[in-house]
Parts: structure tokens; sequence; C-alpha cells
């Protein structure tokens, strides 16, 4: 041990930016001790170092699983420097105290998560003891030790210790990342072993802690405070999703911005085509498919341009200079004069010249570039006192069967657009009514407490275009002759979707019958409540 020295513990199961950490602390003055494979990796980047055998006099033991847990380690962490009596202890068994302790642990969740999998017995093994020992020992004392858990908060510590000036916050700060990051640690942990024990019944443990990413201007409206958390276990290894997308440009994310996206990400996502999605209050208004990008993005603003305006705008595709220069210059198809106007524009990557172009349409539009959710996600709502969980609702067209119950059967092109309206339906708020034809949303009726108003409201906004069309509806129809199936008949529709079940759907039959149009049982359903 070093008494009156000054001590950095580094053990790194994650070593990035170690030998930028290691030279800093080295030029600084600081001794640095670590465990087997840092203390070698440090070593190898020419950095002075010594092993914890040298001052706990044990080799490590049990394979690894003891190589930290010793008093001459956690005495250097856990002593009050204010307290003469522990002191004088660490100087009576010649132990020196740690000013920096830099620790991340066995990566459990990558192991247990990768493809593949691996076997119980390894699993057990990942999981780290010692290192969060280490973490929260650090963290419990941090008014004098330093705790960092992030390579990425590496060039803020050594700034800190450069100005040489107490700042508690930041001390604390740390210290609260640090209780995140176990925290986040045990419960992948404790999510592992319970489905370990129950397999993939439902429900799943649920102990996943938030983080908060950041705090928001405000809620829905202004009088209401608000923040952001992910869930910290899929932030570190990057699930996807809207949560961990990167903002290129723009004003500053806010909280209906941040549902917004989500729901025309969501959506977008669902399609294999090139396709763009207009969102407006988390409902699609606009949605349509084309080997021409440029025209799928036309047709989506086409398609209901007065919702579009202040939209998300959202590409499964790259965004282009060509791209970037439509979305820049499109005017908006009610005076062919006004340009369209947008809160959002989220794809999965954008080109250099077509991020360039997009930064010069406005200093406000908020530029994402997101990764794709990955499936097979929970769900969570919150209700007063609680919350509601479920698995996402991740069926497409391909995983459900299209069944013909009326005289009539569809063509092959109106299959094709009831298969599109069917998607697009699964993304609006029930009661739902999607109507398409030809990968293009025509009208949707969202949110109504009452099917046919939303009926209503799809039939205006596709106008003549219902001719012949497809219609989609997220549920049963509860009632057909003189309500929404024969309205729709009227209108001209070519084919129906929706999930049957009803005990009327014979009427539905028959209406559709009469009519000579096509009518398919999906047998899903897709509330969206
Ligand atoms: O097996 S452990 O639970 N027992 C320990 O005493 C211990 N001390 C540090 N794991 C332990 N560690 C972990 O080793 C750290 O959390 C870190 O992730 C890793 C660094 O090991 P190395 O320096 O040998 O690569």
């Amino acid at each position: 041990s070093y008494p009156g020295n000054k001590q950095a513990l580094i053990s790194l199961s994650d070593k990035k930016d170690l030998e930028f950490l290691g030279n800093e602390l080295q030029e600084l003055g600081y001794m640095i001790v670590s465990t087997g494979g840092t203390a070698t990796a440090l070593e190898n980047a020419g950095i002075s170092v010594t092993k914890v055998e040298q001052l706990t006099s044990f080799p490590e033991m049990l394979g690894g699983r003891v190589k930290t847990l010793h008093p001459n380690i956690h005495g250097g962490i856990l002593a009050r420097r204010d307290q003469k009596h522990h002191m004088e202890a660490l100087n009576k068994h010649g132990i020196g105290t740690f000013d920096v302790v830099v620790v991340n642990l066995y990566p459990f969740y990558d192991k247990v998560t990768s493809t593949g999998g691996i076997n119980f017995e390894d699993g057990i093994e990942n999981i780290d003891i010692g290192g969060p020992a280490m973490i929260r020992a650090a963290a419990k004392n941090h008014k004098d030790v330093l705790i960092v858990v992030d390579s990425q908060d590496y060039p803020a510590l050594i700034e800190f210790l450069k100005r040489n000036h107490n700042d508690q916050q930041f001390r604390r700060k740390l210290a609260w990342k640090a209780f995140q990051h176990v925290a986040s640690y045990d419960s992948a942990v404790s999510e592992w072993l319970w489905k370990q024990t129950v397999g993939d019944k439902f429900p799943p443990s649920l102990t996943v802690p938030l983080s908060l990413k950041s705090s928001l201007r405000y809620g829905e409206n202004p009088h209401q405070k608000a923040a952001f958390y992910v869930d910290k276990s899929l932030y570190e290894v990057n699930a996807g999703g809207i949560a961990t997308s990167i903002q290129h440009h723009g004003k500053e994310m806010s909280y209906n911005n941040y549902l917004d996206a989500d729901a025309a990400w969501n959506c977008v996502s669902d399609f294999k085509n090139p396709t763009c999605v207009i969102v407006k209050h988390t409902n699609p208004c606009g949605v349509a498919s084309r080997n021409d990008i440029l025209e799928a993005y036309r047709l989506a603003v086409k398609a209901d341009p007065v919702s579009a305006f202040g939209g998300i705008v959202a590409f499964n595709i790259e965004v282009d200079e060509a791209l970037a220069k439509e979305i820049r210059e499109f005017r908006s198809p009610t005076d062919g004069e006004t340009r369209m106007f947008y809160e959002i524009v989220v794809a999965p990557s954008y080109t250099k010249k077509g991020l360039e172009i997009l930064r010069g349409k406005s200093k406000t539009l908020r530029i994402l570039e997101a990764e794709k959710n990955e499936k097979g996600k929970l769900s969570l709502r919150q209700v007063g006192g609680g919350w509601l969980a479920q698995d996402s609702d991740d069926l497409v067209p391909e995983d459900i069967q299209f069944k013909v119950v009326s005289e009539k059967s569809p063509q092959e092109s109106e299959l094709h657009d009831a298969e599109f309206a069917w998607l697009c339906v699964k993304h609006v708020k029930s009661n739902a009514i999607v109507i398409a034809k030809n990968n293009c949303m025509l009208g949707m009726g969202s949110g109504q407490p009452n099917r046919l108003e939303s009926l209503r409201i799809a039939l205006r906004k596709a106008g003549d275009g219902v001719k012949g069309a497809a219609l989609a509806s997220d549920a049963f129809f509860p009632f057909a002759w003189k309500d929404a199936v024969e309205e729709a008949c009227e209108s001209g529709i070519g084919v129906i979707a929706e999930p049957g079940g009803s005990i009327r759907d014979n009427d539905a039959i028959d209406c559709c019958n009469k009519y000579d149009v096509s009518l398919l049982f999906t047998n899903v359903r897709h509330f969206r409540h």
C-alpha cells in the first residue's frame, strides 16, 4: 500500500478509453491499482500499475470470483476521511485510501442475450459481485471518492481533478449514476433468473429501472412539468427506437414530439418497401409506399395536406439529397404556395448532402436518426397507481390470413390494397378505419367512440378515391345494415377487411354480397386505445 499517495482503483470489463484514462491519471500523479485484465491492458499501454494482489497479498481466488473483496481494497474506499478512528484503522493496517474508483461490470446482459444465448452456468458466472461492491462502496463514500462507471465521463473526471475544486454536486451526480448502473445491472440479472424459472411465460418480472434521459421543457401542456426516462438496460445495448435516436438538428424535442415521433417511427418501420408516413397527434394521416420515395412523400402529404402541416414525417429508407430537397421545397397542395412545415423528420439514415439540405429548411426542424425497434418488447401504459403490461403488437399482414367470406373474391390488387390498409389501421387509434389503394392511404378516421363516425371521416377524406379502394377496420362491425358496412358499400368500396367475430357477422356478409363487395375476415384485431 502507498499511504499518502493519491490512488485510483480501476477495474473494467469494457476497456474503452482506458489508455486515455490511465495516462491522464498518471500525469496527475495517481498510483493506479487494477485487477488482472485491466492491469495487463494498462501495462501494455506503458502505464505503471499496481496489481490488486500486491495490496491484498492474496491471489485472485475461486476462478476470479474473489479478486477485490478484501479489507485492503474496501477499507481504502469506505474509510471516512473526517473520522479519526477510521484513518487510524487504515494506518494501523497499512491501507491507503482511494480517491478515484473506475469500474464497469461483467457484460451480463450482452452475454445472456447474445445470439444463441449461453447456458445457465455461464450465465451465473457472468454475475459480477466484486464490481458492484466496489461501485456501491465508492458511491456511498462519494464525499471523498469519485466513482465513475461510464467511459463517457472520463473527460469530465479528468477536468474535475485538474480544477481541483471540491464540487459536491459533481460527486453526487456520479454517485447517482453509479447506483443507477448497479440497479440496472441487478434488474437484468433478476429478469434473467425469472426467465430461467418460468421460461418465456407472461408476465415477465418487471424490475427495469428507468434512467433520466433529459428533463423536458414541459409535458403535454405548458403547465405540466415533464421528463423523459429511458429503459436503462435497453438503452445500454441500444435496442433501437425513439429513446436512442440521434438528433442531428433542430429545437429540443418536446413531450408531444416524442409521442408523435414514436408513433411515426413505429408505423413506418412496419413497411418493407420504401415508405413515407406522416403523423399528426400520434395518428398516421398520410402513408404511401413507392419505389420512388419522392413520389411516396408527395402522396403521403396529399392524403391529408391540412393535417400533414406541422406533422412528423418518417421514412424507412435513407434521406438523400433529392428527397431532402423535395421535403424542403414541397408546397402545400391546399394552396400550391405555402411550403410544407414539419416538426420532425425521422429516418434510419441521411446522406451528408441530405442532412445539410434539411438543416437549411428551418432552424427548428428536428432531424432524428433512429434504429428500428426490436420486436417482442414489452409495451407499458400507466394507469392511476400502476402499470399495464402487454406484448407489443408485432403482427404484420404476412402473419395474418385474409379469409374471403363474401361471394365475391377480391382481385390480386384488391387483396394487396386490403393488406396495405390493414397495416395502416394497426397504427391508428381506435375506433380506426383506413381506406387505401395502390400502396397509398387515401383516408382515415381515428379515435371516434363510434365506428360509423370514423368511417364517415375516412370516406370524406378519401373523396372520389373511394371507388374500388380497400377499407380496413381495426375491429369488427357491430352492425351492418343502415350502418357502417352498408355505408361503406354504398360509397363504392371494393373490398373490406375486418377481424370478424361479431354476432352479426352474417349481416356484414349479406350486406357485402348485396353490393357485390369482397369481405375478408382476418381473425385478428388491432385495437389501439
Ligand atoms: O468475480 S467478481 O465478482 N469478483 C471480484 O472480486 C471482482 N473484482 C472486480 N468480479 C470482480 N471484478 C470485475 O472484474 C469488475 O467489475 C470488472 O468488470 C472486471 C475486470 O476484470 P479484469 O480487470 O481482470 O479484466
